[in-house]
């Protein structure tokens, strides 16, 4: 199979943004494809997560699926991990894998696990799924860029919620000491965890604040923009490590899931799927 030819930000047209938008909605119909057979997952997390994924994977990444222990790629780390069926779709589709394996996700015996798993599947980097381990991974790759003078760079995808994890605190605490300019830590605001709104069950805001006095670049973008996500992670290095705040929509792409609470890991009815995907297909 062919991958998807990589977009370089510097030039981004609107041709090659028309593209990643396309890759986005492609991905969106493969990820409830993907649900509906075992009819397990996050729905609304993959739905927020998705243009994220796809500007990485396709705009802005340097990696070899078909060698995927490359030593120079960037190294991926979803950390909210339990987003897995977004992550498998967009593997899938940069062609670590063949996409009919989708179509085993969750099922005995697969590698597609609920949470990926680095001994498992081709492109997963870290097993996460239990939050608040990405981020010191990544925290790791990075100090091992710099100890092997290394250019490759690394990004960490976290929920918003999961940031209740003290552990991305103490990991951030450390990343802005040392200065580490090769991380890039993105934070899927979608203002919703399992059960509730994030800032009922524990405040989060001022997010940009929190970042910034733990020694961070903070960079504000809608997380829906592929133009915007790819001008945050390719703006020039500013000598620390940056955290992007990506404002997104939970269950972005179908009107019934978007923004509801209920829709974190709810799998839509056989009516509700043909809907979903009738949305989907529209855009
Ligand atoms: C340590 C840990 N505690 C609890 C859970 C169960 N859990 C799975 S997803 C989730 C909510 C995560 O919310 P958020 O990080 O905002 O993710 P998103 O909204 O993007 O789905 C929880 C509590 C978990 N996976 N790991
Ligand atoms: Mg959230």
């Amino acid at each position: 199979m062919t991958a998807p030819a990589a977009i370089s930000a510097a030039t981004a047209s609107q041709e090659r943004l028309a593209r990643l938008r396309e890759l986005s909605a492609e991905t969106r119909i493969a990820i409830v494809n993907t649900i509906t057979g075992p009819r397990m997952g996050h729905i609304g997390g993959d739905f927020s997560v998705t243009d994220i994924l796809v500007t990485l994977f396709f705009g802005v990444m340097r990696y070899r699926a078909t060698e995927p222990d490359w030593d120079a790629r960037d190294r991926f780390i979803l950390s909210k991990g339990h987003c897995s069926a977004a992550l498998y779709s967009v593997l899938a589709r940069a062609g670590y894998f063949e996409p009919d394996l989708l179509g085993r996700f969750m099922a005995p015996l697969s590698p597609l696990n609920g949470h990926p798993n680095r001994r498992k599947v081709r492109g997963v980097e870290a097993n996460t799924g239990p939050l608040g381990h990405g981020l010191p991974i990544g925290v790791g790759c990075a100090t091992g860029a710099r100890i092997a003078g290394a250019d490759w760079r690394t990004y960490v995808v976290l929920g918003d919620g999961e940031l209740q994890e003290g552990s991305n605190w103490e990991a951030a605490m450390y990343a802005g000491h040392r200065g580490l300019s090769s991380l890039t830590a993105i934070v899927d605001r979608n203002r919703l965890q399992q059960g509730a709104g994030t800032e009922a069950t524990n405040t989060l805001d001022p997010l940009d604040a929190k970042w910034r006095a733990f020694g961070w670049e903070v960079l504000e973008v809608d997380g829906h923009d592929h133009a915007a996500l790819l001008a945050a992670f390719e703006a020039p290095p500013a000598g620390k490590p940056r955290c992007v705040i990506a404002n997104t929509i939970k269950g972005k792409g179908v009107s019934f899931i978007e923004n509801r609470v209920e829709w974190h890991h709810k799998v839509p009815s056989v009516e509700q799927t043909k809907q979903a995907l009738a949305e989907l297909a529209a855009r």
